[in-house]
């Protein structure tokens, strides 16, 4: 079960999500003010960083139902929530993101485990790198709220990146013909490991492109650690 994901570290599942459980995500999040928004200099919004923080309502939405049983499921051990994102690509407000990987995780408390590095504060919330056996461990699941055909800005991904944290300049080497594009259609949920290398394009489509990406983990923190 889920071999892609294990093997490519990343898998389009072939069931979307139901139209209930979807549209509940997609109301809540309609709802986010506008200040809960990142903004560019331009003051185009492009994204809600810790949406599960900034949202209330969000939360049990990513606790209980569909979607963290699929990360039951996947992590074959109870899963927690780690991190929420909105994504938003929008006419007056498309971005690109260049290729990386992702190694920061929001946490609370504090722990002497030398293993968990780089520690910094954003928009007053703590971040860590976990150890390496952490990152690998962790389940991103992305929600697509609209289609996002290949032309819309869609992820891009190198196949098999996702068992190594890699040095800037190793994920810079990686040539335009090793990254795999991304299309889902509304409701559809990309799973993927964060260390995969991954990036996005601007879209070419006039259409709004929003993806919530989720991620859960099932590793046992060390004391004093917990999740946001
Ligand atoms: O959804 C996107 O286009 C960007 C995703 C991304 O950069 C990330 O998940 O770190």
């Amino acid at each position: 079960m889920n071999a892609r994901l294990e093997l490519d570290g990343f898998e389009l599942l072939d069931r979307a999500m139901s139209f209930e459980p979807l549209a509940a995500l997609q109301s809540v999040l309609e709802a986010a003010p506008q200040t809960a928004f990142r903004q560019r200099r331009n003051g185009s919004t492009y994204a809600i960083r810790n949406v599960h923080l900034e949202l209330s309502d969000l939360r049990p939405l990513l606790e209980r139902g569909y979607l963290i049983s699929l990360a039951n499921e996947i992590l074959k051990l109870p899963a927690a929530l780690v991190s929420a994102t909105l994504f938003d690509k929008q006419p007056g407000a498309n971005w690109f993101v260049p290729p990386h990987q992702d190694l920061f995780v929001p946490i609370a408390g504090a722990t002497d485990d030398p293993r968990w590095t780089n520690w910094s504060m954003k928009a007053g919330v703590r971040y860590v790198e976990p150890p390496v056996e952490v990152q690998r461990e962790l389940l991103a699941v992305r929600v697509h709220l609209d289609a996002c055909p290949g032309a819309n800005g869609a992820l891009e991904v190198v196949p098999g990146s996702h068992w190594e944290r890699l040095s800037e300049e190793s994920v810079a080497e990686f040539t335009e013909d090793v990254f795999q594009v991304c299309p889902a259609g509304q409701g559809e949920i990309l799973l993927m490991r964060p260390l995969l290398v991954h990036r996005s394009r601007a879209a070419e489509l006039p259409e709004r492109r929003r993806v919530l990406h989720v991620v859960y983990s099932a590793t046992q923190l060390p004391d004093g650690l917990e999740w946001t």
